[in-house]
């Protein structure tokens, strides 16, 4: 039986926001964020309906804002709300461009923020930015900050499922085990993905042996699904997709909007 971590007791609530209804069918978004003078508290996941990236017909955006476990922060709800601002290129219309958090009768929370807007692109190919900006404090109220945070969004599929900071990545988490080449229950040395041991061992490697056992891989997803994480709906990286799809968003880097009709003869290549 695997080991299970007492979580540490939190004042702070979870599960008092109720979680919006996505649509089916959103899938990550290629999302770059500006540098940051603080750690990304939370992360940013974009996603949007499969023919808003297609650039075929006006769809959702989802932008959902994750504290991240490893900061043990909560949101500091006596303060202003979370404000989420969105600068399109010119001609691209979104049902809202400024976004505010949800009223929460609790002083502090650890739930997602979670938006969710009309857009149409009207053929536009720019990727669009999006300001967060944030009050956050420590678990152990030793801190609060006020934060900010930028990001650059192309209407892209992001195929890596999101590996760079202040991106939401919890596919890279779950899967963690398969890492495990050799078979002993740990994750070591060059089983890492090249470049990414630190990544690993700054999220999950409570005990600083250089090694990510069972048990962290447990209570880090664990931390996730307490409330400051993902719930199931994306954690494989979005729902199973038939092939002629991939090809499509292969393409999208070349002029999607005259390729509307050749990429259905590019799928069969
Ligand atoms: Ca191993
Ligand atoms: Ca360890």
């Amino acid at each position: 039986m695997p080991v299970r971590f007492e979580l540490p007791e939190r004042e702070v609530a979870s599960g008092v926001v109720p979680r919006i209804e996505l649509p089916e069918g959103l899938r990550a978004l290629q999302t770059e964020p500006a540098d940051s003078e603080f750690p990304f508290f939370a992360k940013l996941r974009a996603e949007a309906s499969g023919d808003l990236i297609a650039n075929k017909a006006p769809g959702q955006l989802y932008l959902g804002l994750y504290l991240d476990p490893l900061y043990r922060v909560h949101w500091n709800n006596r303060a202003p709300k979370i404000r989420v601002e969105i600068k399109g290129p010119e001609g691209v219309e979104f049902s809202d461009t400024t976004l505010t958090g949800p009223v929460v009768e609790e002083d502090t929370d650890i739930d997602p923020r979670q938006f969710l807007i009309d857009v149409d692109r009207h053929g536009f190919k720019e990727p669009f930015q999006v300001h967060v900006t944030y009050v956050v404090c420590d678990d152990a109220e030793t801190f609060c900050h006020t934060i900010r945070q930028s990001y650059t969004i192309e209407f892209k599929r992001d195929r890596q499922g999101g590996t760079r900071p202040g991106i939401f990545m919890p596919q890279m988490f779950a899967e963690v085990m398969e890492l495990d080449a050799n078979g002993d229950g740990q994750i070591a040395g060059d089983e890492f993905p090249e470049n990414q041991s630190s990544l690993y061992l700054s999220h999950m490697d409570v005990n600083e042996d250089d090694v990510i056992d069972t048990a962290e891989v447990e209570r880090f997803m664990a931390m996730f699904n307490d409330g400051r994480g993902f719930d199931t709906p994306w954690n494989d990286g979005g729902p199973p997709e038939e092939e002629d799809d991939e090809d499509e968003d292969e393409d999208e880097d070349e002029d999607e909007d005259k390729d509307e009709d050749k990429d259905k003869d590019r799928s069969k290549d």
